[in-house]
């Protein structure tokens, strides 16, 4: 797997996202200091109780003469315990306060970045997997903010505080005692090293399973349609299981590894009685002494049984803060340039297109080259051809969702790269191929370009692009639900709804891709009707299969396999007896058949 660089380590990348937060993360992380070294007040009194009152020549002579003084150091004790709870209680608020405004914070600003991606960074990247790094991965962010921080110190704090406190009853047991600490430290090392890619494969495979959950409820029509339900569930049972199993085998690397240290864990009783016991009969230290090192056994013990666990939680965090930190810090490569032109006014909707050439960035081979054309303003340019011969990709050049290869793309005679391509994109009303409607009411969907768009305007539009007649139909007229929870739409439906949302944000350029292709004759002549008397000044350029769509068209461009082979009115290419002249004899020809 390959290692990403990041301006930011991960924990400076951590800090840099709990601005305004760092204190109270750091008071947090002295309280689990405090905490931890409050632990040690509970052994330390027993000391002096059982030194003083219990054992010893003078225990019950000094039980008469102070008993206050007994009842005190109990006093104490309690008080000592209630106060760590409490600490212990705000720490974990605090924790949690700053893990979940950590969380907030990053979601907000991923979303953000993956909103103003480029097409790139959709083409790369699925859907399955953003929700990932937007859920699963980011929820480890915060978990590690929240409990593996706070586990560290601790178990610092306990062993450091521990460690003191064993040094300064007795030097030599304390050497016996966290000899077997280095141990420990070799193991986890080995443990790391062995865990680390596990819970990348783990994380890689959350993701999968992720993907194609979400393509299976999204793609369910197809699924029905070819009945493969079965199919889809074995294949997903299939990624589930390498899920678990991956799951299973990155918990049991700790199982491989757990009797070592539950070993060094046990040995330390066995060291204490052992050394201890030597050292008490020697009269090398007291009872209360040894009480007080038997009572803090498990200090040392624990950290060394956690250890595992929050190993395994840093890796997942690891892993997960990798993927985070991948969109974090990436950058779109379609931007405004540093010194683009603002052009607040109007575009009046010139495009050309000079000896443009193009290719995706994942393939080699060129899908269009050498393309030139001009659509002067407010003309009507049709472009037809065949299926896949860069259609699509030619008018997706305009608003600057790719750029080309060579050649320049102008708008009102300026390179659209050196304009703002936010004025350059609500310039341009584009209907695309796949439509998208939104969960949203017919009315917010065609007001989707523009908010304060009025309900006559929204009729209006729907007019323009034949919708209103069967809008006005629906029970709920233009304030039906559409969209994925929402009515059904036919194909054509959509497209005239997608049409009048094109249309509502009176654009410059207007582009439509496709878009009449699943309407009715009759229907599309009423669409060509209106976009001929459309009360805004506005260049078109429209891809159609039908001759009926592109015959009084201004232009038509014939494209066949990324060039340009054919340029002119209908009654030119007639003329020239090529490819147009074909398409218009098959098709009419259709006609007289139908
Ligand atoms: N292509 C890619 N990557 C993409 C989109 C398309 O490599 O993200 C290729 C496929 C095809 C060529 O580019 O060979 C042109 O595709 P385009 O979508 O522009 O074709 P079209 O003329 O719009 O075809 P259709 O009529 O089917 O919409
Ligand atoms: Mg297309």
């Amino acid at each position: 797997m390959k290692e990403k660089r990041f301006p930011r380590s991960k924990i400076g990348w951590i800090w840099d996202n709990i601005k305004g937060l760092r204190g109270m993360l750091i008071i947090a992380m002295i309280g689990t200091v405090l905490y931890n070294f409050l632990q040690l007040t509970v052994p330390f009194f027993s000391q002096l109780i059982v030194d003083r009152f219990l054992t010893g020549e003078n225990a019950g002579a000094n039980f008469d003469a102070h008993r206050s003084e007994f009842y005190t150091l109990i006093a104490a004790m309690i008080g000592i315990t209630l106060l760590r709870a409490l600490i212990v209680y705000l720490d974990c608020m605090a924790y949690e306060h700053v893990s979940q405004r950590a969380l907030y914070r990053i979601r907000n600003f991923l979303f953000e970045k993956i909103e103003r991606q480029d097409m790139h960074f959709y083409n790369e990247y699925r859907t399955g997997d953003l929700m990932t790094r937007l859920t699963g991965d980011l929820d480890a962010v915060r978990h590690n903010i929240a409990w593996v921080i706070r586990m560290i110190i601790e178990c610092f704090a306990l062993f450091t505080a521990v460690s003191i406190y064993f040094f300064s009853m007795n030097v030599k047991l304390a050497l016996c005692i966290l000899a077997l600490a280095p141990v420990i430290f070799v193991i986890v090392f080995c443990f790391r090293k062995k865990v680390a890619p596990m819970h990348q494969l783990l994380r890689e495979k959350h993701a999968q399973m992720n993907t194609a959950a979400q393509e299976n409820i999204s793609g369910n029509r197809v699924v029905k349609a070819f009945s493969r339900e079965d199919h889809e569930i074995d294949k997903f049972d299939q990624i589930n299981r390498e899920y678990a199993e991956t799951n299973k085998k990155t918990r049991l690397v700790w199982v491989k590894f757990f009797p070592f240290v539950e070993t060094c864990a046990n040995l330390l009783p066995v060291v204490l009685l052992w050394v201890g016991g030597t050292l008490l009969m020697q009269d090398e230290m007291t009872m209360g002494e040894y009480v007080a090192f038997s009572g803090l056994m498990w200090a040392i013990a624990n950290p060394m049984r956690l250890l595992g666990n929050i190993l395994n939680e840093f890796q997942r965090f690891s892993a997960a803060a990798d993927k985070v930190m991948e969109i974090y810090y990436s950058e779109p490569s379609i931007v405004d340039a540093p010194d683009a032109i603002d052009h607040p006014d109007r575009f009046i909707g010139k495009v050309e297109f000079k000896d443009v050439s193009f290719s995706y960035e994942d393939s080699d081979l060129p899908v269009l080259s050498g393309i030139s054309f001009v659509a002067n303003p407010g003309e009507t340019i049709a472009i037809m051809g065949e299926t896949g011969c860069g259609k699509t990709s030619l008018i997706q050049l305009i608003p600057r969702f790719y750029e080309p290869t060579s050649g320049e793309v102008l708008v009102d005679d300026l390179n659209v790269n050196t304009l703002k391509l936010r004025q350059l994109r609500t310039s341009i009303g584009m209907a695309t191929q796949d439509v998208l409607l939104y969960s949203d009411t017919i009315d917010g969907n065609i007001a989707y370009g523009d908010s304060n768009l009025t309900k006559e305007n929204v009729v209006k539009f729907a007019r323009y692009s034949a919708a209103d007649e069967f809008v006005s139909k629906m029970p709920d007229g233009y304030n039906t639900i559409v969209g994925e929870r929402g009515v059904g739409l036919s194909g054509g439906q959509k497209q005239r709804i997608s049409l009048a949302r094109a249309l509502a944000i009176r654009p410059s350029i207007l582009i439509l891709d496709d878009t009449t292709s699943a309407v009715d004759m009759e229907t599309e002549k009423q669409i060509q009707k209106s976009l001929s008397e459309l009360d805004f000044p506005c260049t078109k350029i429209i891809i159609a299969q039908r001759i009926s769509t592109t015959k009084k068209a201004d232009k038509i461009l014939i494209l066949q396999d990324g060039k340009i082979s054919e340029e002119g009115t209908h009654d030119e290419l007639i003329r020239k007896n090529g490819y147009y002249a074909e398409l218009v004899r098959l098709q009419t020809g259709q006609e007289v058949i139908q």
